[in-house]
């Protein structure tokens, strides 16, 4: 048995050994023209496993031009470190499978094999996206056009702070454009930091700064998902790691574009569960809500009384409103 690379893909036969990865293949590159890293011969050997010697009854007649299927028990998106169960048929006298996967760079995964012999495990690691490939054949080499897959695997956040507003006075909440609705923005200052820092505080101008080590390799900083300009949210920061200490968060009405005050929703998402949920009191043009703080790593906040500032005055390097 041997799994092997082939034309990009990394592979595992079943039964017999599928054509495509037969032994014999030469080496294979390092990466496959869409970049991705692929499961090494080596590493896939020991990873990958399989030879079973009777085949089950998917069906009857050659293999040759039929649909192959595939299903993902866990769905098409999931967090890293989920066991996916795969599962493949063809209607066709299969005596012979091949699953293959494109995984994203650094992954090396490979697949196991699962309690029935169409169904393989494969756990994802790293972040990204995976797509799987199932094939089957029959006994005179009759090949199903392949199932294709993908599956999306992200990391769990750290921390997620989320903000979304209400505008009583905006007929339609979710129409886009410059000035369609009130634009409210989130802040997240780290340990020390004071509002609208160009490194200490994180939000949509300065949505990637660089906290805690400055080596690239520890992904130890937050990141501001996009800023909202025209109503409703949501704005979004999260991080993956993130140093011990204080983080305040806050929110602020960059500019109201007219429609009057809004009402803002905080929560904060600790390893995927909702800590805290705020609703704030109405915020004016240029308010600052200064909402509270959050104690890493656990994962508490502590909220402000004294927590609306009106007119908060903009430090010089902002742009004019
Ligand atoms: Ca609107
Ligand atoms: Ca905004
Ligand atoms: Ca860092």
């Amino acid at each position: 048995m041997t799994a092997r690379r082939v034309a990009g893909w990394s592979c595992v036969g079943l039964w017999l050994v599928a054509a495509g990865c037969a032994a014999g293949d030469g080496p294979a590159a390092d990466e496959d023209a869409g970049g991705d890293a692929i499961v090494s011969a080596d590493t896939a050997d020991e990873a990958d496993t399989a030879v079973v010697d009777t085949a089950p009854p998917y069906g009857v007649g050659p293999c040759e031009g039929v649909l192959a299927e595939m299903a993902v028990a866990e769905g098409r998106e999931v967090l890293t470190g989920t066991r996916l169960h795969l599962a493949g048929r063809a209607d066709c006298e299969v005596t012979d499978v091949q699953w293959e996967v494109r995984q994203p760079p650094g992954s090396q995964a490979g697949f196991s094999r699962g309690p029935f012999e169409p169904e393989v495990t494969f756990t994802a690691e790293v972040a990204g996206t995976y797509t799987f490939r199932f094939t089957a054949r029959d006994d005179d080499g009759g090949t199903s056009v392949p199932a294709e897959t993908t599956v999306a695997v992200r990391r769990l956040e750290a921390l997620r702070v989320e903000l979304t507003w209400r505008t009583p006075n905006d007929p339609n909440e979710t129409d886009e454009g410059p000035s369609a609705g009130s634009d409210l923005d989130l802040h997240l200052l780290r340990p020390g930091a004071v509002w609208f820092d160009p490194e200490g505080d994180c939000y949509g101008r300065h949505s990637q700064p660089n906290w805690g080590s400055l080596d690239p390799t520890i992904d130890d900083d937050p990141q501001h998902l996009g800023d909202d300009v025209d109503g409703a949210g949501p704005e979004a920061i999260i991080a993956y790691e993130l140093e011990a200490g204080d983080y305040r968060v806050g929110v602020h009405v960059w500019d109201d574009h007219g429609y009057g005050p809004s009402v803002p929703t905080i929560r904060i998402v600790v390893f995927g569960e909702v800590v805290r949920e705020l609703v704030g009191e109405p915020l004016y043009d240029a308010d600052l809500w200064e909402v509270g703080t959050i104690t890493w790593p656990e994962g508490t906040m502590s909220t402000n009384d004294a927590a609306v500032i009106h007119e908060y005055p903009l430090p010089w390097a902002e742009p004019t409103r």
